[in-house]
């Protein structure tokens, strides 16, 4: 049986109100010893707390049986004064009862294990309790609310609705069995590796909600990438100064554009150089590149000359061109590196950033883009790396199940069964059990 634990549910520190959550076969008892009888199920209830003779405090007591609780489990909460000593003083009361503090996400962990959430609903509460900006928010709210589980456990009937036909063949081929049970099982499968496939472009999206689109500033030394991150970030995060070659490390900046949390990444100015330290900041600030989901190429227009398309090699079809410095030259000069930009297929931006609200169109096309790339991922999308790479797995196995199916049906059944198990463990569901019910059950054979 579980041990009852027990442990703080607040922040530490200075509050208004604590609440100190138990959960186990002993909360009944933890109630009781504390503040007397368990009150009426799901009711607030004021109580003196005290443990032995010492008063520790007058709080609000709320009793939850098991099952109808967070963890399934009895689990008991106490509403106290935010003060340190007072809630030091319950949890020391609770240890000496024989609860045990809790681990982290111990509490959702016994949730899970009592079958409240599954395992993408208990990432879901994970990913609420880190939100920092609106969309992370509604994504991982949907996630909780079982949006995703809906969603794979939908694909896994369709699954077990083909595997039966599959089985079925296998097992009665002498049977009177209409002769393309088989085949039967094959639109099922076509429609649901389509969205798969569907689900996996839509996965890149939900993980970028969940960890924040990565933009990197890239170019030469001195062209002004710094001014621009310090600029976009309203704050004085990186060294500015005419040396070429200021900055050597990479200076992350997280930003929230139209309610999307991105991460604004400075990097060293790209050069050949005989420098140890800069030549490190060089190769940081290319890997940098090669994994963000934009590049902006910063561009002195005083100074950029035709072979610096040579940092080209950085940049991807898609990525921008950000003509830094428009306040040092003329018009005529701006016309000819917009047309050598343009030529390569760059989106060109012109800016002076070092002048007040001179990034603001920089900010307003960064927005707009943002939020066209990463509206629609919250509902429901896959969010883990962990997700897509089962996702993956069972679409391996789907489009291998095609190709058996008018061959050797045996084979084609055993990668519907593999393909089964690869969703289930998404949210952590496995039971093979399920599918020989349904084979049984759903197909009638006439016996
Ligand atoms: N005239 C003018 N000068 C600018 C502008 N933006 C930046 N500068 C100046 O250009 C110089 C270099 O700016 P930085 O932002 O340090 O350039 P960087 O690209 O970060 O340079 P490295 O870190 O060396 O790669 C500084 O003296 C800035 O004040 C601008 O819009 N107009
Ligand atoms: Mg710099």
């Amino acid at each position: 049986m579980n041990d009852t634990i027990y442990a703080p549910a607040t922040g530490a520190g200075r509050a208004a109100v604590a609440v100190v959550r138990v959960s186990g076969p002993r909360a009944a008892l933890a109630v009781q010893a504390l503040a007397g009888d368990p009150p009426r199920p799901r009711q607030a209830a004021l109580r003196r707390l005290a443990h032995g003779e010492v008063a520790l405090d007058d709080a609000l007591v709320l009793w939850f049986p098991g099952p109808a609780s967070y963890t399934g489990e009895d689990a008991a909460e106490f509403h106290v004064h935010g003060g340190r000593a007072v809630v030091e003083a319950v949890l020391e009361a609770l240890a000496s009862e024989g609860l045990r503090l809790a681990e982290p996400g111990e509490f959702t962990r016994r949730a899970f294990e009592n079958g409240k959430l599954d395992l993408t609903q208990a990432e879901g509460v994970a990913d609420l309790i880190d939100a920092e900006t609106d969309a992370q928010r509604r994504q991982a709210l949907g996630q909780l609310g079982g949006a995703l589980s809906q969603r794979y456990d939908a694909w896994r009937e369709l699954l077990v609705q083909a595997l039966a036909m599959l089985e079925a063949a296998v097992d009665f081929p002498d049977e009177e069995l209409p002769e393309d049970v088989a085949a039967r099982a094959r639109p099922g499968l076509e429609a649901l590796e389509a969205q798969i496939a569907a689900a996996l472009v839509d996965a890149s999206r939900g993980r970028r909600v969940r960890d924040g689109f990565r933009i990197a500033l890239v170019g030469s030394p001195n062209a002004g990438k710094s001014t621009l991150l310090n600029a976009l970030a309203e704050r004085d995060a990186a060294i500015v100064t005419s040396t070429p070659g200021t900055t050597r490390d990479i200076i992350e900046v997280p930003l929230t554009l139209g309610g999307y949390k991105t991460l604004l990444a400075d990097t060293a100015g790209l050069r050949e150089t005989e420098d140890a330290i800069e030549a490190e900041g060089v190769r940081r600030a290319r890997a940098w590149a090669a994994e963000a989901d934009l590049r902006l190429w910063v561009i002195d227009a005083a100074m950029f000359h035709v072979k610096q398309n040579n940092e080209l090699s950085v940049l991807r079809s898609g990525d921008w061109a950000v003509v830094n410095k428009i306040d040092l030259v003329d018009a005529y000069r701006l016309e000819e590196l917009r047309e050598i930009l343009a030529a390569q297929g760059l989106k060109v931006i012109e800016m002076a950033a070092r002048k007040p609200d001179g990034a603001e169109e920089a900010r307003a096309a960064l927005t707009s883009h943002v939020v066209e790339a990463l509206s629609g991922a919250e509902f429901p999308a896959a969010t883990r790396i962990r997700h897509a790479e089962s996702l993956v797995e069972a679409r391996t196995y789907i489009q291998r199940a095609l190709s058996d199916v008018g061959l050797e049906v045996e084979l084609a059944a055993e990668d519907v069964r593999l393909a089964t198990r690869a969703l289930s463990r998404i949210t952590g569901r496995i039971d093979p059990e399920d599918v020989l019910d349904r084979v049984f059950s759903s197909f009638c054979i006439g016996k």
